[in-house]
C-alpha cells in the first residue's frame, strides 16, 4: 500500500523520487491518485505554466532545456512535463529528450518527468492536468510542459497552459502545415527555432503575415510576438523568457489567467465525471435495472430514449450501484 499523506509531504518538501511516484500514480491511473489529488489541493495554484508544441524536430526538447537553463539564471525552481500521448509507455521517444535533459540533472531545483498517457482511462484531458498538480505542489514556480508532436491531443495538452508556445524553424513548410493543424489560433509566442539555418527571415515575415490575417484585435488584445532563436547554442531564450512573462503579465492584468484556469479545471472535471459515469455504464452488463429497462423496450411498453432517461437518472442518483 502507498502511504498517500506520507508521500505528499515528501513531494511538498522537494523530493525527487516522491514526485516522480505521484507522477506515476497518475500515469497509472492508480487507485490512490483521488486521495493524493485531496492531498495535493490545498498547496496548488501558485504555478506558472507553459506549454510547448511544434513539428517533430523543430527544437522542442532543445528549447525547453534551454529555457531551463534561462529560468535557473533567474534563481526560479522549474518542472518540466514531457508528455508522449501516442505512446503507452514512459520512455521511447521520450529517452532521447531526457539525454537532452541530462545538464540539469543534478540541479535540486529541476524536476523533469516524463509521462505517457495513450490509452488513459478517460482520455487525456486529466493527465496533464494533475501531473501539474503535483509538480506545482512540488513548488515549482515555472512548469515546461513539452508534448511530443502535433497531433490534435498533443495541441490540446499544450493549449491547457497558461501560456502556449509554438515553435516552428525555417524550411520544413512549417507555416502552412501549423495552419493546417491549428496551432496559430493557441499560439500565444511564436518561436522561430534554427534562425541559424538560411529562411529564418522568411519564416518570421510568411508567420508575421499569417497571424496579422487573423480577426482584427482591440488595443487590449494579446499580440502574439515572434522571437528568433538557436535553441542549440542557447541564443534568444532570455527573449523568450521576456515574451512569457510579459504574456504571464498581460493575462493577469486582464483577468486571463483565471479565466484560462477555471477553463482547465472545467475540462478537467468533466473528463474525470464522463470516466466515472462511463465505467458505471461498463458496469451495467448483466445489471438488473438495465435488464428489466430492456425487457419494457423489447415488448414495446418503453421506447429507448425514456429507458435511457431512467437508466442515466438511475446512475446519477447513485442507484446503481
Ligand atoms: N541547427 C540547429 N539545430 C537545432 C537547433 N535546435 C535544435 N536543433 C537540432 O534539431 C534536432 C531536433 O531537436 P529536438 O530538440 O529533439 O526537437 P523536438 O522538437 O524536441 O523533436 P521531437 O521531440 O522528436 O518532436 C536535434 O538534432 C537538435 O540538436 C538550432 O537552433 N539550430
Ligand atoms: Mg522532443
Amino acid at each position: 500500500m502507498t502511504d498517500v499523506p506520507a508521500l505528499v509531504e515528501q513531494a511538498r518538501a522537494g523530493h525527487p523520487r516522491a514526485v516522480a511516484r505521484l507522477i506515476s500514480l497518475v500515469e497509472n491511473a492508480a487507485p490512490e491518485l483521488r486521495e493524493a489529488m485531496a492531498a495535493l489541493a490545498p498547496y496548488t495554484g501558485r504555478a506558472y505554466t507553459v506549454g510547448l508544441t511544434g513539428s517533430p524536430g523543430v527544437g522542442k526538447s532543445t528549447s525547453t532545456s534551454a529555457l531551463v537553463t534561462a529560468y535557473r539564471r533567474l534563481g526560479r525552481r522549474v518542472g518540466v512535463l514531457a508528455v508522449d500521448p501516442s505512446s503507452p509507455f514512459s520512455g521511447g521517444a521520450l529517452l532521447g529528450d531526457r539525454v537532452r535533459m541530462q545538464e540539469h540533472a543534478t540541479d535540486p531545483d529541476v524536476f523533469i518527468r516524463s509521462m505517457a498517457t495513450r490509452g488513459h482511462l478517460g482520455g487525456l484531458s486529466w493527465a496533464a492536468p494533475q501531473a501539474l498538480r503535483v509538480l506545482d505542489a512540488a513548488g515549482c514556480e515555472v512548469i515546461l510542459v513539452e508534448t511530443v508532436g502535433v497531433g490534435q491531443s498533443e495541441v490540446e495538452v499544450a493549449a491547457q497552459a497558461d501560456t502556449t508556445v509554438v515553435l516552428l524553424a525555417p524550411g520544413m513548410g512549417d507555416g502552412i502545415q501549423a495552419a493546417k493543424a491549428g496551432i496559430l489560433e493557441i499560439g500565444d509566442v511564436f518561436v522561430v527555432n534554427k534562425a541559424d539555418r538560411e529562411g529564418a527571415d522568411a519564416t518570421v515575415r510568411e508567420l508575421g503575415h499569417m497571424l496579422g490575417l487573423g480577426q482584427a484585435r482591440g488595443p487590449e488584445d494579446w499580440r502574439p510576438p515572434i522571437v528568433k532563436t538557436v535553441a542549440a547554442r542557447g541564443e534568444g531564450l532570455d527573449e523568450v523568457v521576456e515574451a512569457l512573462e510579459k504574456h504571464r503579465a498581460h493575462l493577469a492584468e486582464h483577468g486571463g489567467l483565471t479565466v484560462r484556469r477555471r477553463r482547465r479545471a472545467a475540462q478537467e472535471i468533466e473528463a474525470i465525471a464522463l470516466a466515472a459515469l462511463r465505467s458505471r455504464i461498463g458496469d451495467l452488463h448483466g445489471d438488473r435495472h438495465l435488464d428489466a429497462l430492456a425487457e419494457r423496450v423489447a415488448a414495446g411498453g418503453l421506447d429507448p430514449y425514456g429507458a435511457a432517461d431512467e437508466l442515466v437518472a438511475g446512475l446519477t442518483d447513485g442507484q446503481a450501484d
